[in-house]
């Protein structure tokens, strides 16, 4: 076990490998899979994706992806930037919505991770936690250095419009994790014991997203939560609730990676809800039998040249997008309501 400190200060452990850790479950047992995750918020498939899928991943990110110049879409800060890389060698700027990347020169990289995201497995469990019988993909990210993510829950970025919990996100382990890699953690149970902070308000992410990060901080130690950070060896997946509370910690050694991809689905007939406050429309194609969400399909010129004006002139493109989403948000009234389980929320706090 590696000792270490969470993000509230309190003691946690991590399990350095399958010994000692929980086993979880296997891809022929979904059914108790999805009982655990409505129990606990989130639920660890072992063997999920074939070990040489995930290696194909890796190697394509190597031989295509490493090198490129082409400036891309970051998880971080939303901006577009070319690939940057720490003191280890490792890709510092997580890729966001890998599913956007354009044909020519990044698409045998994007199909190798669709194939994972697509791949049947994927569909069954997925759809099995949702409890629908076909289901989409409308995000996903692409890491390799410890990230350190802030704890939230994905709810305040994307949801399904029909009910709030209605995501649901995978971790997709691409290589063996190490303890000290910035292990993924979750916060079992959070998904019905923390009720869900709203964007909104000071805590609204177009002007107080700081403001949200420290809500969230507060709310962990108010609310007591506990935390599990389980091993994943490459093909392993853990699953969670668009509400349970979920980051990762700082890198904890030096040297060591976590190649890994995430990704969030929803029913195929719900529609995506952004920011507590608006239906997000996606084009869409279908990949392997699976709807496929983009949001700045790079195959389009138009996105291109979006691309290169917020790659070229990244303060102007800030502001233009944070004054675009501040007059989103600011038109959210306490008319508008989202359905969590069985009832309607407000999307401002009242
Ligand atoms: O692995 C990480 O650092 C964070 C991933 C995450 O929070 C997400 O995909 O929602």
């Amino acid at each position: 076990m590696l000792d270490t400190k969470s993000p509230i200060g309190t003691f946690m452990r991590i399990p350095e490998n399958l010994k000692e850790d929980q086993p979880y479950f296997g891809p022929d047992r979904l059914a108790e899979a999805q009982e655990f995750y409505e129990e606990q918020g989130y639920v660890v498939l072992r063997g999920l994706i074939p070990a040489d899928m995930c290696a194909r991943i890796r190697s394509l990110f190597d031989s295509k992806v490493r090198a490129s110049r082409i400036a891309m879409l970051r998880q971080k800060n939303m901006r577009y930037e070319r690939n940057a890389f720490d003191e280890d060698g490792f890709l510092h700027n997580p890729i966001f919505n890998v599913q956007d990347l354009g044909s020519r020169s990044l698409g045998a990289f994007r199909d190798a991770v669709l194939n994972v995201l697509t791949h049947r497995a994927t569909a069954a469990a997925t759809s099995f936690l949702l409890g629908t019988e076909r289901t989409k993909v409308i995000q996903s990210m692409f890491f390799e250095a410890p990230a350190g993510t802030w704890a939230h829950q994905d709810s305040y970025y994307q949801d399904s419009a029909a009910g709030l919990g209605g995501c649901v996100a995978g971790w997709f382990a691409l290589e063996d994790i190490d303890a000290g890699a910035g292990r993924f953690y979750v916060c079992p149970g959070t998904h019905r014991s923390m009720s869900p902070l709203r964007n909104a308000g000071a805590n609204n992410f177009a002007t107080g997203h700081q403001a949200y990060q420290q809500a969230m901080v507060e709310a962990m130690r108010t609310n007591n939560v506990t935390w599990s950070a389980p091993f994943l060896a490459a093909g392993d997946v853990l699953f969670w609730n668009s509400l349970t509370v979920h980051g990762s910690l700082p890198a904890g050694r030096p040297g060591v990676s976590r190649t890994s991809l995430t990704a969030h689905y929803l029913r195929e007939g719900d529609a995506m809800l952004q920011f507590h406050n608006r239906i997000r429309e996606q084009k869409t194609k279908l990949y392997d039998g699976m709807t496929v969400g983009l949001l700045h399909d790079q195959d389009l010129l138009r996105n291109r040249v979006v691309r290169e004006a917020a790659f070229h002139f990244p303060k102007s493109y800030m502001t233009t997008r944070r004054l675009a989403l501040q007059a989103l948000l600011a038109k959210q009234t306490a008319q508008q309501t989202w359905r969590l389980g069985g009832r309607a929320v407000p999307a401002v706090s009242t």
